[in-house]
């Protein structure tokens, strides 16, 4: 890992330091997935079916796994990965329940009532991966928001081991948030079927959940189609990144790097610091620590295109961050807070040396389903507002009409429409000849 100093990069080489290598789906991607999706539009579970023994190996007849085998699978988990699960998924409710969206109403004029009345959408898809190994995590993290938003309708899709069945630890956090339907589908034609419908999966209105470019791809395409549903976040690689100081813990530093280098070869690794001692003992323990992991080769590809960055204090630490919009931002500084308050864009802020991301990764009760490629800069990541839907929803009596309806007279006549106009003059007239009379 070489050291870049900050104050001595042109503006080219700055913007070069913090470039992603996440270039769009290549077009083979693009017209893979658009191949794949029209398959599963036409061709429904058989389609499925076909895809499935073709891509994932495995053949799969009954594509929904029966809620007798999920609490099987369930029960026959180790019973200390059970109970983190049920532990983890407790914290995360509790958190992701304080920051419900609730409806208001609010009296904008004498007789005049508007509310935002909040619904759960009605049919949500999750997809939870398992490239290079299942993530029962992703399923608590997007199962528990959905749990508690109220959708009536879950689905979750999560692609088949090579016997065909589902990971057990996925189906264990599926139980833990009352998920019944989960469909033994990964990848594009996951999603097609989400998106679609078919005679077993049903269509979904919003469709959730992290993956591969195939994943992301198809993702994009479904929901950029005509009456498509919608989706979360465009998930890219993962990406951490560390402003560390002086006295930050190098051995710690390194091993939240490595945390994140792991998740694959296009991960983001970044290290901000105002000190060189610890850029160059970070490095150190990052070749030391790199070797003992089982992902070494993964991580070192990760680390290939990591960056360590001298910036000549913690202020201009945190421009270039709020400049890159990590997903992920530790702060292994003196005082976190501070650094905090200048912090605008980032997905979730990991405070001080005892906070490693691993924890939000898991179970310290907040989201990993998070902004990545820079999206920080106008969303946050997946939370229960993001399993509702906010209507907007009026009432006038006939004297808030009186009060507010020539505000919009005056406004239709300016815009030309006059139905809009009308539409209040006939009433308020109405109003006025019944007075008269
Ligand atoms: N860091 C990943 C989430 C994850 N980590 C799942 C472990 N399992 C993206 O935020
Ligand atoms: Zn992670």
């Amino acid at each position: 890992m070489n050291v870049l100093t900050w104050t001595d990069l042109s503006e080219a080489e700055r913007v070069e330091a913090l470039r992603r290598g996440t270039a769009a789906a290549g077009p083979e991607v693009t017209a893979g997935v658009a191949d794949i999706l029209g398959q599963v539009r036409t061709g429904g579970d058989e389609a499925l079916r076909e895809l499935t023994a073709r891509l994932d190996g495995a053949t799969v007849d009954v594509l929904q796994v029966p809620v007798a085998e999920r609490d099987r699978a369930a029960a026959s988990l180790d019973p200390a990965l059970r109970s983190a699960i049920t532990e983890a998924a407790g914290r995360i409710r509790t958190f992701h329940e304080a920051g419900m969206r609730t409806g208001y109403a609010v009296q904008t004029a004498p007789g005049v009532v508007c509310e935002k009345v909040v619904r759960p959408v009605r049919r949500v898809g999750l997809y939870v991966p398992a490239g290079s190994a299942p993530l029962p995590s992703t399923a608590l993290m997007l199962g528990v928001p959905a749990q508690l938003a109220g959708c009536p309708e879950v689905v979750l899709c999560t692609p088949p081991r090579p016997d065909g069945s589902a990971d057990p630890a996925v189906l264990a956090a599926a139980a833990e948030c009352g998920i019944t339907r989960v469909f033994t589908l990964g990848g594009a034609q996951a999603v097609a079927a989400m998106a679609y419908g078919t005679a077993s999966v049903p269509a979904c209105d919003k469709i959730f959940g992290p993956g591969n470019a195939w994943v992301t791809e198809a993702k994009r395409q479904v929901s950029t189609a005509e009456g498509g549903p919608g989706i979360d976040l465009p998930a890219g690689p993962s990406e951490v990144l560390v402003i560390a100081d002086a006295g930050a813990d190098a051995e710690f530093v390194a091993a939240d790097l490595l945390s994140q280098a792991e998740h694959g070869p296009d991960s983001q690794v970044v290290l901000l610091t105002d000190s060189r001692e610890l850029a160059e003992a970070v490095a150190t323990q990052v070749e030391e620590q790199v070797e003992t992991l089982p992902r070494a080769d993964i991580a070192r590809k990760a680390l290939a295109a990591s960056r360590l960055v001298l910036t000549p204090d913690l202020d201009t630490a945190v421009d270039v961050s709020n400049g890159y919009a990590p997903e992920h931002l530790i702060l292994a500084v003196r005082d976190p807070r501070t650094l905090l308050d200048r912090v605008d864009r980032a997905g979730s802020v990991f405070l001080g040396d005892h906070t490693p991301e691993t924890l939000g990764d898991y179970c310290s009760g907040t989201n990993h389903v998070l902004p990545t490629a820079g999206a920080a800069r106008f969303t946050g990541g997946v939370d229960v507002a993001s399993f509702q839907v906010a209507m907007s929803v009026q009432h006038a009596t006939p004297e808030g009409l009186a009060a507010v309806g020539p505000c919009a007279v005056v406004l239709a006549g300016a815009e030309q429409l006059h139905a809009h106009q009308r539409a209040v003059t006939r009433r308020l007239d109405r109003a006025g000849a019944g007075r008269a009379s």
